[in-house]
């Protein structure tokens, strides 16, 4: 069996491939996360799946996957219209400034969300193509963020790791994207979401809330059959490289020129991709002001900003490059002299060694994006400082403000503040030594590898905590496995509907049954005695289902109807009455005191609504209500299930494995189970055969492994192709033609608890 391996996907390679003549010439690229996945390599080897930096012509793609490969990177093709709306248009011209919180530079149009959806999906087909039961795959960043969702609708159970990059912008700016709801349900396929600070999850948990009804928790978000984990992991740098450049080389040189140039004088650095999101104007304007009302730093002080040329093409990045220019030469204009220029302006790629001397020359660091996700421009100028310590004036609108209490946090928009922070910077010649020590500290501790290795840590412990290595994934290929059905004359099948049969949706509206799902289940049929065992209720299954030749189990258990019959039988004479009597009150009571919740009688349940409510508000009273049904129910026959937005009380009696039980009892000829569920409810079934029946089975749980089943499936379609192959490899047994009860009359159940 392959290795399992780690399949890492970003937008870009690595690498970039150029046209040169005839042929291709590949270049290496450096960036953070090139540095953080360094280490990885050597912890066991991955692939690296991107777009290669240029369209590729067809008759040339084998031969470039070919080079790449050689690299340990495998290219997504794509063609350059949908590049640009995937790129230009969708990711950087409306999930880029809106999830830094600029709402007015977000240009929303269909065309460039449909090329992104598209481009979505050539990466997620292209890691599909990857992929081998038990990888691990990494997903990096916005660009991509519908891509975890894609890998579930084609089949994939690996677990899938997200990492985001930038921030989470609050749930109020990001429901203002008209397809806000799809881009989180992409991003909700994952199993475990990385962000830089707290800040983000607690906005990504509330977008949840509000823009799909999804609750969570701090550190989980539980969908109807999976959980998908959230993760604080601020990004690191590799600290010991900047070190060892600073003694050498072309950041020596860097050092020495650039201490010779500005002898005497002050110096102030800020390095920048030219962006938007930065506050270069901002911070030229504080650094104005302070030589406008600090008239004593006029001609000693010079501030050198560095900005790499970036989104060159876009309207709004040459707007910003116009306006920084006219600033600078504006500053120059008025405070230069014939022998000083405050205002130092590189705007070009500078090589890191050379960056790493400039931040080593200056004492002090002014870094004030007006929002950032992380920001590692703050971490290098720390660790190029090194012992010779220094100011690192921060903007709080930054993921590194959350993890650098030792720098001077500021509000970038606050321009005389900031002025005022730098003024007082100059004055404490040198800075704060402790409070550099503590950053140091930080830079050193939370490296990239270190970075990287915990993200794929917890990435593991999401597969084996579902106890994978217990499990077996199920494969009807393997002997012992289909010797149990080989002989079977009177097989009965039991399946799950949501999560099971059909891959989770978060509208339950949605979730219709497919033409394969139905071929699936009539070719079954004519085989086997198959039950779809729900918590749905009658009128659902009926429109659904009620046209196939199956039995149908509602409300996890109260209502049977067999295979070949019209009729619903109830399987428990347990009422709502007494449930009434006894939690009505309360609920109604929580009516009363949450705008927009409702209580719903069910013939043996009654339940809590809460989806009409104000979403935060509704999880508080229904965490609030929790605690009063525990009081109340304490050794009484009820339970208390809690679904999607809804809290509801049944009578114990009705579960699913009481009604697979009774299906059971019914049926003594049966002489083999097959049994396939995904969520708390289905254990019930689980338990039940366990426990009463002792005949050969086979029990699936889908998606994950679980203690509670044998075998797992790691999701609906994987269980869909085993159900179609099941209804292939059984012996028909056509005399006993499962229609009804035993002896093949639709019978009724009359059973009495
Ligand atoms: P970026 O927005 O690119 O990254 P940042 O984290 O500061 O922002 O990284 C920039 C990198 O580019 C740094 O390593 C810096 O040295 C380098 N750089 C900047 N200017 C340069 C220049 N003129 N020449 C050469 N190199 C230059 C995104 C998010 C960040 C997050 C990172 C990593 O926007 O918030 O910190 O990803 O997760």
């Amino acid at each position: 069996m392959p290795k399992p391996k780690l399949i890492v996907a970003s937008t870009r390679l690595p690498v970039t491939m150029t046209r040169r003549g005839d042929g291709w010439q590949v270049s290496e690229s450096a960036g953070g996360l090139v540095t953080a996945l360094r280490a990885v390599n050597e912890r066991a080897p991955f692939t690296w799946l991107g777009w290669p930096g240029a369209p590729v012509p067809a008759a040339e793609q084998a031969a470039v996957t070919k080079e790449l490969a050689r690299y340990g990177t495998s290219p997504v093709f794509v063609g350059k219209a949908d590049m640009d709306g995937f790129y230009q248009g969708f990711a950087n011209g409306v999930l880029w400034p809106l999830f830094h919180n600029m709402l007015d530079r977000c240009h929303f149009d269909r065309a460039s969300w449909h090329a992104f959806r598209r481009v979505n999906e050539a990466y997620a087909d292209a890691i599909a193509d990857l992929t081998a039961p038990g990888d691990m795959i990494w997903v990096h960043d916005y660009q991509l963020a519908l891509v975890p969702a894609l890998l579930r609708d084609r089949g994939l159970g690996c677990p899938v790791g997200f990492f985001l990059h930038i921030p989470f912008p609050s749930a109020e700016a990001f429901r203002t994207m008209p397809v806000a709801a799809e881009v989180l349900r992409g991003l909700l396929g994952a199993d475990l979401i990385g962000f830089h600070a707290y800040e983000y999850v607690s906005h990504f948990r509330m977008a949840c809330l509000r823009v799909l009804g999804v609750e969570s928790e701090p550190k989980q978000l539980r969908l109807q059959s999976r959980s998908i984990r959230l993760t604080v992991l601020p990004i690191g740098i590799d600290p010991q490289e900047v070190r060892a450049m600073t003694t050498q080389g072309e950041a020596l040189d860097e050092f020495s020129e650039v201490s010779r140039t500005y002898a005497g004088k002050r110096l102030i650095v800020g390095v920048d991709r030219l962006d938007y999101t930065k506050g270069i104007p901002q911070r030229l304007m504080a650094f104005e002001e302070l030589l406008r009302t600090r008239r004593q730093w006029r001609d000693k002080v010079v501030f050198v900003q560095v900005a790499a040329p970036s989104r060159t093409g876009v309207a709004d990045y040459q707007a910003l490059k116009r306006e920084v220019d006219e600033l600078v030469g504006r500053i120059n204009g008025r405070y230069g002299t014939s022998s000083h220029t405050p205002v130092v302006y590189i705007n070009r790629n500078v090589s890191r060694e050379r960056l790493t001397g400039l931040y080593r020359a200056a004492e002090i660091a002014l870094i004030t994006p007006l929002r950032d996700g992380m920001n590692l421009v703050a971490l290098e100028y720390v660790a190029a400082r090194d012992a010779l310590g220094g100011t690192l004036i921060l903007s709080e609108f930054t993921g590194a403000a959350h993890c650098l209490p030792g720098a001077r946090l500021v509000n970038p928009y606050n321009i005389e503040r900031v002025a005022g922070v730098l003024h007082e910077a100059l004055e404490s010649r040198g800075g704060d030594a402790e409070s550099f020590e503590h950053m140091l500290h930080f830079v050193h501790e939370n490296t990239s590898t270190r970075w990287a290795n915990m993200f794929l840590d917890r990435l593991e412990t999401v597969a084996s905590s579902d106890h994978v290595a217990e499990r077996a994934l199920l494969s009807l290929r393997q002997p012992d496995v289909a010797g149990r059905y080989a002989n079977a004359k009177h097989p009965v099948v039991f399946l799950d509907y949501d999560g099971t049969l059909r891959s989770y949706v978060i509208d339950p509206r949605e979730a219709v049954p497919d033409e394969r799902i139905l071929g699936a289940l009539r070719r079954l049929a004519e085989i086997a005695t198959v039950y779809v065992v729900s918590g749905r209720d009658r009128a659902t299954l009926e429109a659904w289902l009620g046209h196939l030749p199956i039995g149908l189990v509602c409300e996890h258990g109260l209502s049977i109807r067999e295979p070949g019959s019209c009729d619903w039988q109830r399987r428990t004479n347990a009422t709502g009455d007494t449930l009434r009597r006894l939690v009505g009150p309360v609920f109604e009571d929580f009516v009363k005191r949450t705008p927009g919740s409702s209580v719903e009688q069910k013939d043996a349940a009654l339940a809590w609504h809460y989806r009409a409510a104000d979403p935060e508000y509704g999880v508080f009273q229904a965490r609030e209500l929790l605690t009063r049904l525990e009081d109340l129910l304490k050794r009484k026959p009820y339970r208390v299930l809690r679904g999607n937005r809804v809290i509801e009380v049944r009578h114990e009696e009705v579960s699913k494995g009481f009604a697979i039980g009774d299906v059971l009892k019914q049926r003594p000829e049966t002489d083999f189970v097959f049994c396939a569920g995904d969520d708390t409810t289905d254990v019930d079934m689980m338990s039940t055969i366990a426990s009463s029946f002792d005949g050969p089975n086979i029990c699936v749980w889908v998606g994950r492994p679980d203690a509670s089943a044998e075998f797992w499936r790691e999701s609906a379609t994987a269980l869909l192709g085993d159900l179609e192959g099941l209804a292939r490899d059984l012996q028909p047994d056509r005399s006993a033609k499962p229609t009804g009860l035993a002896g093949g009359r639709a019978g009724r159940l009359t059973i009495v608890r």
